[in-house]
């Protein structure tokens, strides 16, 4: 919470208790559940759901978005995993892509043309299950993605062999934003996955501030539930954004 205090004191801090349900649009799989968490994938096979937040965001201004990702109890058994997406993709909130190891984000093979992905974007992928041709490792992972393809070369694990995310517990999550320093901050159960330095307006979504953001995930011929907990929304106050602090208990 260091960075996030030291902008902390400009925001006005305001706690809405607005209903979590009704600030996404949901597709595919994708439901709300009773304890307002939303439900990406049910645990079953070839399964692929989608949420967006309905208010776009401006990379202009400082934000932290927190909450709490479930990726399933079953860990030999269990797949895919859950993305967290910031796009402009030309299709709004109807954009996906496809199932399976792509996670509703990225498609079988971004090398290739055709297929099905999100794009101008950013993701970070929580990925539970290795498959070769997208470069993984064979423990659950995390990384940081562009532009709708899920190959990587490098990867979070906690330096753990064993990196399990399957493990029936809600993880924390939060993704951070600093405009001025243009830096991003990644963080998962208190953890630094990822961070980057990046002009992310002029070098991925053509110029503009505005983009959406949200949640994909799939399943294929192996399953989990998947589900997040929206916990916490940080804007400053001078963005058009709202709400300006979201909490959730
Ligand atoms: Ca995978
Ligand atoms: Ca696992």
């Amino acid at each position: 919470m260091a960075v996030l205090q030291h902008f902390l004191p400009t925001l006005l801090l305001v706690a809405l208790s607005l209903p979590i349900k009704a600030q996404f649009s949901l597709m595919g799989s994708a439901k709300n559940m009773p304890d307002g968490c939303i439900q990406l994938t049910p645990a079953e096979p070839y399964s692929e759901g989608l949420a967006y937040y309905n208010t776009l965001l401006d990379l202009k201004y400082d934000f932290e978005i927190g909450f709490d990702i479930y990726f399933g109890a079953r860990d030999e058994n269990g797949a895919d995993g859950i993305a967290f997406v910031i796009q402009n993709d030309p299709r709004g909130n109807q954009a996906y892509g496809t199932w399976g190891e792509c996670l509703g984000y990225g498609t079988w093979d971004r090398s290739r043309p055709g297929g099905t992905y999100i794009a101008p974007s950013i993701a970070v992928e929580f990925d539970t299950y290795q498959n070769p041709g997208q470069n993984d490792p064979d423990m659950d992972h995390v990384v940081y993605l562009e532009q709708g393809s899920n190959f990587h070369t490098i990867y979070f694990n906690n330096n753990d062999p064993a990196y399990n995310l399957e493990d029936n517990r809600l993880h924390d999550f939060r993704f951070r934003w600093e405009a001025n320093e243009q830096k991003l901050t990644i963080l998962l159960d208190g953890y630094t996955v990822y961070t980057g330095v990046k002009d992310l307006a002029n070098d991925i979504f053509e110029g503009t501030t505005l983009v959406r953001w949200g949640f994909t995930a799939s399943t294929g011929r192996k399953y989990n539930l998947q589900y997040f907990c929206l916990r916490q929304l940080v804007f400053n106050p001078s963005s058009d954004n709202t709400p300006l602090i979201y909490h959730s208990e």
